[in-house]
């Protein structure tokens, strides 16, 4: 098998094995080989997270504590006002990030709630920083609306395969996500879209879930590879745990089907050891969560953060020129 790092939207399943396959230390010497060609080896763009709108979703994902479904402790609770929202996005600025993602635990928003996250755009967009929203399923008009305010990206994530998404949500389709995600695209926003490994998933369901991705009429812009964070009260508490190297086989395979989108070490950081984060980013990770908190669970403390990155020699990325 021979392939380049050119970018490529036509891979066969068969060739997506095939990478699936390879000795661990060829998979990873491919994948960091593709990554020096499109980034600088030694950067990481740096993310915030803030629930804006925490709890009380209707949808039924296993793996979620903010679904009314389950009892995670998780309370609904009232949208947070932009005063907060603001002085949360100057303290992820002040503290590296160069992006701020706002999420919101919705099925998709009301009218009245995307005027709401229009205004929070605008604001936040003003600081200098780029911005990312995840409200759950949009309208391309929708899309459209918060495009023209100034929303550089939004995250939809696809969690798992096609054939294993029905035993993980019931309450919105494959079909679903993947209209939500064209709508994003027509509506000229960047996408942020990737997935769950710890879902009781097979190897089969991760090699679908990144083929689907890599196939997508354009790679996402940023690709978030989230490992399970399991919450007690949810359906998926106590699934088997991932085997370390599988978790960084899947980050490098990302990386060589997306050679030029950012791959990000996402949710579960809390449960992985310096070593394996460190196996990530040589495997094509440039992407992480800065922060105490992602949206209801704890994401590593800044300062345990900072040692890891000052200890690999990697740094922050800086916005691209002309910011965003
Ligand atoms: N409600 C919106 C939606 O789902 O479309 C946006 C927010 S939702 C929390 C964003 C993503 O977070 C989910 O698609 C899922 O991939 C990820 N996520 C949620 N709970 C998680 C968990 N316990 N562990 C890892 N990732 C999780
Ligand atoms: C993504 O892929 N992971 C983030 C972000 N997109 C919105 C969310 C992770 C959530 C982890 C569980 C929680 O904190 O509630
Ligand atoms: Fe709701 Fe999003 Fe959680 Fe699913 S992942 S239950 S849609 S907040």
């Amino acid at each position: 098998m021979s392939e380049t790092s050119a970018i490529r939207n036509d891979w066969t399943l068969d060739e997506v094995w095939a990478l699936a396959r390879l000795p661990f230390n060829d998979l990873l010497f491919r994948a960091h080989t593709i990554h020096r060609q499109h980034f600088d080896p030694n950067a990481v763009q740096v993310s915030t997270l803030v629930s804006v709108k925490t709890g009380g979703c209707p949808e039924d994902c296993a793996y979620c504590p903010q679904s009314v479904h389950y009892d995670t402790g998780v309370d609904a609770g009232h949208m947070m006002d932009s005063a907060e929202v603001l002085e949360r996005a100057r303290a992820a600025r002040a503290g590296g990030a160069t992006r701020f993602c706002m999420g919101a635990a919705w099925r998709s928003p009301k009218p009245r709630q995307v005027e709401q996250f229009a205004g929070l755009i605008r604001e936040v967009s003003a600081l200098g920083l780029e911005t990312c929203a995840t409200l759950g399923m949009l309208s391309e008009p929708q899309a459209r609306q918060l495009k023209d305010a100034g929303l550089d990206y939004y995250n939809h994530n696809l969690d798992t395969s096609e054939r294993h998404y029905p035993q993980v949500i019931s309450t919105r389709s494959y079909r679903d996500r993947l209209e939500t995600l064209q709508h994003v695209r027509n509506a000229g926003l960047k996408v942020c879209c990737g997935g769950i490994i710890g879902l009781g998933e097979e190897l089969r369901d991760r090699v679908e879930l990144l083929h689907t991705l890599a196939t997508l009429p354009a790679h996402p812009d940023s690709v978030p590879i989230n490992q399970l964070v399991q919450v007690e009260g949810t359906p998926l508490s106590g699934t088997a745990a991932v085997d370390p190297l599988d978790f960084v086989r899947v980050i490098a395979l990302a990386r060589i089907l997306m050679p030029a989108s950012h791959v990000r070490l996402s949710a579960g950081r809390t449960d992985m050891s310096d070593e394996m984060q460190a196996l990530c980013f040589f495997a094509g990770a440039n992407s992480l969560f800065f922060g105490e908190r992602l949206l209801t669970t704890p994401n590593p403390a800044a300062d345990r953060d900072q040692l890891l990155l000052d200890r690999l020699g990697l740094r922050p990325e800086p916005l691209a020129a002309g910011g965003h």
